[in-house]
């Protein structure tokens, strides 16, 4: 897709820009083998969010709760980084300032060498105590069923489930980021689950140039300054060639 039509308004923000975010979703990581949400390939086309994604459903049937988890664990392991993820990370050689604000718990950011990355919805390599809060990060056991802490509470995922809040930290460095951003990208995300989505709006606002890419429309597609349909691993290193040409090849 080196070919990509780019306007001169989006060559002329790039040019003059900054200040990069990267807003990303799990289609950012579709191309590296790791299964959206929702969508035609999406896994909540089978699980609902609700039975899985939730505090109460993993007190009720921890045990399933887990074997998704774990599932998907291993599928991560056994991914990379894509094209999409290394264009991002390359981004950083052209500009000043680039943060990824990611809503994957997936790492394969950090993995493509991204290295301002701020994660919403937590990261699934480390896990804690219900009880106690104790952080557990080491390989977990499960051959006696669901993992306990030494003081007898259930071991959970660090990631949030719908209902609960989000990193505070996180967040705010992410709203500050969106606000003072040149140019936001959306990337790979249906851009539905709050307060995640509200980013777009926040940048928006703020005057910030807005560029989608996905594979098809969504939620912010109406407010986008430029849309991209198509795959983030191909659009992506597209778009990086045009800063290539335009800032000289480093
Ligand atoms: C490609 C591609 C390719 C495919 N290239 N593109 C306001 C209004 C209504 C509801 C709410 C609201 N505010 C809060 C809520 C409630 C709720 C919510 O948003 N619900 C909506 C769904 C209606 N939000 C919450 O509960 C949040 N907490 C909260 O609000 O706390 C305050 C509070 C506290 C107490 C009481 C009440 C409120 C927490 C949300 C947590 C979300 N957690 C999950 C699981 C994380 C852990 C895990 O991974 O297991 O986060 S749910 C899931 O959705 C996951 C994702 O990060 C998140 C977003 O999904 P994403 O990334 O957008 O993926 P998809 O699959 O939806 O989309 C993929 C996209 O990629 C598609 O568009 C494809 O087209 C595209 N694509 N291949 C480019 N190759
Ligand atoms: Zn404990």
């Amino acid at each position: 897709m080196s070919e990509i039509k780019l306007t001169t308004e989006f060559i002329n923000k790039l040019s003059e820009s900054e200040k990069i975010v990267f807003f990303t979703g799990a289609g950012i990581s579709a191309e590296s083998g790791i299964p959206t949400f929702r969508g035609k390939d999406g896994i909540w086309n089978k699980l609902k969010p609700e039975e899985l994604a939730n505090f109460n459903a993993f007190l009720r049937n921890p045990q399933m709760v887990w074997e998704w988890y774990n599932h998907r664990k291993k599928i991560i392991h056994e991914s990379k980084p894509n094209a999409g993820h290394i264009a991002i990370a390359e981004f950083e050689k052209y500009f000043d300032d680039v943060t990824v604000v990611t809503q994957n718990i997936d790492n394969l950011h950090r993995r493509a060498g991204s290295n301002k990355i701020y994660e919403l919805h937590g990261n699934i390599e480390r896990n804690y105590c219900i009880n106690c809060r104790t952080f557990y990060n080491e390989e977990l056991n499960f051959s006696e069923g669901v993992p306990k802490c030494k003081c007898g509470g259930l071991i959970r995922p660090d990631v949030v489930w719908f209902g609960e809040f989000l990193p505070a930290d996180q967040l705010e460095a992410s709203e500050k980021a969106a606000i003072n951003s040149d140019i936001f990208f959306v990337v790979g995300t249906s851009a539905v689950v709050y307060p995640a989505a509200g980013l777009v709006y926040t940048a928006k606002r703020a005057g910030s140039y807005i560029v989608e890419v996905n594979i098809e429309e969504t939620e912010v597609s109406s407010i986008a300054d430029i849309s991209f349909f198509g795959e983030a691993g191909k659009v992506l290193p597209a778009i990086l060639e045009n800063v290539k040409k335009l800032k000289g090849n480093i």
